[in-house]
């Protein structure tokens, strides 16, 4: 069954427990250490920010930029691992920090796509053709700060340009409706793809939907996947848990809320997810508490979660779901999911 499904992450999910308010708490793992990580904790794929693969990016020569990340190429070649998507970052440059493609300063936003495109370089350096925008700063912590209208016009256009500058590229939103910004442009999953629409080639734009940005926009993120499972869009997930409205937490998947996350792995289910060959990816963060030694256990554990849950879809009575829609009997269907989670016997009412 776990090879129905393909697992990836990002380098940024092993780290050093640093916070806002305290500074790290363990030793950095380098980067050719954490690839080797990969295939032993489960995983084949590779989630990248531009300057994970080639840090320092900005600064070299283009042609350079492209031997280093030909060499990473080679890196993940040796370790049997795939590249599943860049993502540009732009919200930790300083460049950046009112936002890249939404900036009132036109010389940030020419940044923000020189950026964006030696991002796409990467990408097929790397020898994936998939860039996600996390659109960070795209948004405004006082809305009298930014015209909105121009702005949506802006990330149009910004999304356009990318997809002219490579013909091969697909790009992957992935909404989230707030932090760092009070509120972002694109916070869920349905702007997201009526972005994608407005583009001069739709076929080439979807979305990634992270669990925890569906929970901190109020909505349940397995209806969210579906919306975008429905067009042929979900293109990536970012699997974890969020324990309310509070800071994006990135808890293990299906920590906070197991009946949420039965939801999700149910949605893929029907969506054939895996069929698709896209990944699961999980998007988790260790606890600030946890010893290095052992702050790579979140990541095991929500793929084992997922798998978990995987079996629990599987194995769910379908006569029940249909019985129990036929004849409206939704509390005998809620107790009966409730059961199979907690590996009692679901009853037939
Ligand atoms: C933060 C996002 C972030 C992105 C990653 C890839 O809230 O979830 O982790 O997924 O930077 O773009
Ligand atoms: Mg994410």
């Amino acid at each position: 069954m776990s090879n129905d499904y393909r697992f990836s992450f990002g380098p940024w999910n092993i780290h050093e427990g640093a916070d806002p308010f305290g500074p790290p708490v363990r030793p950095n793992v380098e980067f050719a250490k954490k690839l080797a990580l990969y295939k032993k904790l489960g995983f084949d794929g590779v989630q990248f920010h531009d300057d994970d693969a080639v840090p320092d990016m900005e600064n070299l020569f283009p042609s350079e930029m492209i031997k280093k990340a030909s060499a990473v190429k080679a890196l993940l070649d040796g370790e049997g691992l795939v590249a599943e998507f860049v993502a540009p970052r732009l919200w930790e440059n300083p460049k950046g920090v009112d936002g890249g493609f939404t900036a009132n300063d036109p010389a940030c936003r020419n940044w923000a796509m020189e950026r964006t495109y030696r991002a796409v370089d990467i990408a097929r350096a790397l020898g994936t053709n998939l860039i996600v925008l996390w659109l960070a700063r795209e948004g405004t912590y006082i809305r009298e700060s930014k015209n909105a209208i121009v702005a949506y016009e802006r990330l149009l256009d910004a999304v356009n340009r990318i997809l002219e500058y490579d013909r091969e590229i697909a790009i992957a939103i992935e909404p989230k409706p707030n932090e760092p910004m009070d509120h972002a442009y694109v916070p869920t999953i349905g702007h997201a793809l009526a972005l994608a629409y407005q583009t001069i080639d739709p076929t080439r734009v979807g979305g990634l939907i992270e669990t925890a940005h569906a929970v901190l926009a109020g909505l349940d993120p397995s209806d969210e996947m579906a919306f975008a499972l429905a067009q042929g869009k979900l293109w990536s997930v970012h699997l974890n848990d969020q324990n309310g409205l509070k800071y994006d937490q990135d808890k293990a998947f299906g920590s906070a809320n197991l009946r949420a996350a039965y939801n999700q792995v149910r949605v893929l289910e029907l969506g054939g997810y895996p069929a698709t060959g896209r990944f699961v990816g999980l998007d988790v963060k260790a606890m600030r508490t946890q010893a290095a030694e052992s702050a790579t256990q979140h990541l095991v554990n929500s793929r084992a979660i997922f798998l978990m849950l995987v079996e629990k879809v599987r194995t769910f009575p379908k006569e029940i779901e249909e019985q129990c829609a036929a004849n409206r009997d939704y509390e005998a269907l809620e107790l009966a999911v409730l059961q199979h989670l907690m590996g009692k016997t679901p009853q037939i009412p």
